[in-house]
C-alpha cells in the first residue's frame, strides 16, 4: 500500500484503512453465511453470532507506541486491525469453527493463538487466528491480515466486562479487582463445562427420541 505514513493526514489514516473495511464488511457476510446455511439445514450452528470492527486510529497509534511498532510497518506487524469476533455457544463449536475455516479457500491461515488451554494472566480466554485475506480493489488484489477471535458466549461476557474494567481504570485495574475478575473467568470456565455437559444430555435425548421416533413408523 503506497501511503505517505510518516505524516498521516486523516485522509491517509482512510486510504489505509479502505482495505481493511473492505476484509471486515465481506469477512461478515460470509462468517454469518455459515451460520445461514446450518439453521437452513436444521442443524445447529457453531455460530451464534459475529461482530467485525476496524481498529480506530487512536487505539492503532497507541499500540504502536506500546509495542515500538513503526507506523510504516504496521501492516506486517499490527495484525488485529481488521478484527472478526465469531461468538459460540459451545467450546466444541469453537473447534468446529476452526475446521470451518482452515478448511476455505478465500483465505489462509498463518498463524494460531489458542488462550483456551492457555489463558491469559488476566484470566482471558479465546482462541485467536490470523488470516490472510485478499482484498479486490481497484488498484488491485491487496493482501490483508485480519484477526478473528472465537469464544463461547460465557468468554465473550467477561472479556466485555474486563475490557470496561479496563477502559475505566486506563489499564490499572487494582488488584482486588483483579483477582475478583481471575476468579470471574474461572467461574465461566466452569459454566462452559457445565453447559458442554447439558449439550451431550440434549443430544443423548434427542438420539433417544429419534431412534423411538423411527421405530414407531417402522411398526
Ligand atoms: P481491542 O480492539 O480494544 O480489542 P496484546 O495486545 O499485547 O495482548 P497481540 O499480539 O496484539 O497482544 O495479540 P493478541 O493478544 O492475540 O490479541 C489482542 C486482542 O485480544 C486485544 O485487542 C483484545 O481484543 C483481546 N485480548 C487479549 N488479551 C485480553 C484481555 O486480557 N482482556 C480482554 N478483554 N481482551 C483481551 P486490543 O489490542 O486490546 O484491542
Amino acid at each position: 500500500l503506497k501511503v505517505v505514513t510518516k505524516t498521516m493526514t486523516k485522509e491517509n489514516w482512510d486510504l489505509f484503512l479502505a482495505p481493511y473495511q473492505i476484509a471486515v464488511d465481506e469477512l461478515k457476510v460470509k462468517l454469518k453465511a455459515i451460520r445461514k446455511q446450518f439453521q437452513q439445514r436444521g442443524e445447529h450452528s457453531p455460530i451464534e453470532f459475529v461482530t467485525g470492527r476496524v481498529k480506530p486510529v487512536k487505539s492503532i497509534i497507541q499500540k504502536a507506541e506500546r509495542k515500538s511498532i513503526a507506523i510504516s510497518s504496521l501492516e506486517q506487524e499490527m495484525q488485529d486491525i481488521a478484527g472478526l469476533r465469531i461468538m459460540c455457544q459451545f467450546v466444541d463449536d469453537i473447534i468446529h469453527v476452526l475446521e470451518l475455516l482452515r478448511s476455505r479457500g478465500d483465505f489462509k491461515v498463518v498463524e494460531e493463538r489458542n488462550y483456551i488451554t492457555q489463558k491469559k494472566e488476566s484470566g482471558y480466554r479465546s482462541y485467536h487466528i490470523i488470516i490472510a485475506y485478499p482484498v479486490q480493489t481497484i488498484e488491485g488484489e491487496i493482501p490483508t491480515l485480519v484477526e478473528i477471535q472465537i469464544r463461547t458466549l460465557a468468554m465473550n461476557f467477561w472479556a466485555t466486562i474486563e475490557h470496561s474494567l479496563n477502559y475505566k481504570y486506563q489499564g490499572n485495574i487494582p488488584e482486588e479487582t483483579r483477582e475478583r475478575l481471575r476468579r470471574a473467568a474461572e467461574a465461566a470456565f466452569l459454566l462452559d463445562a457445565e453447559m458442554s455437559q447439558l449439550k451431550v444430555e440434549i443430544q443423548d435425548a434427542q438420539l433417544v427420541l429419534h431412534e423411538r421416533d423411527g421405530k414407531q413408523t417402522n411398526n
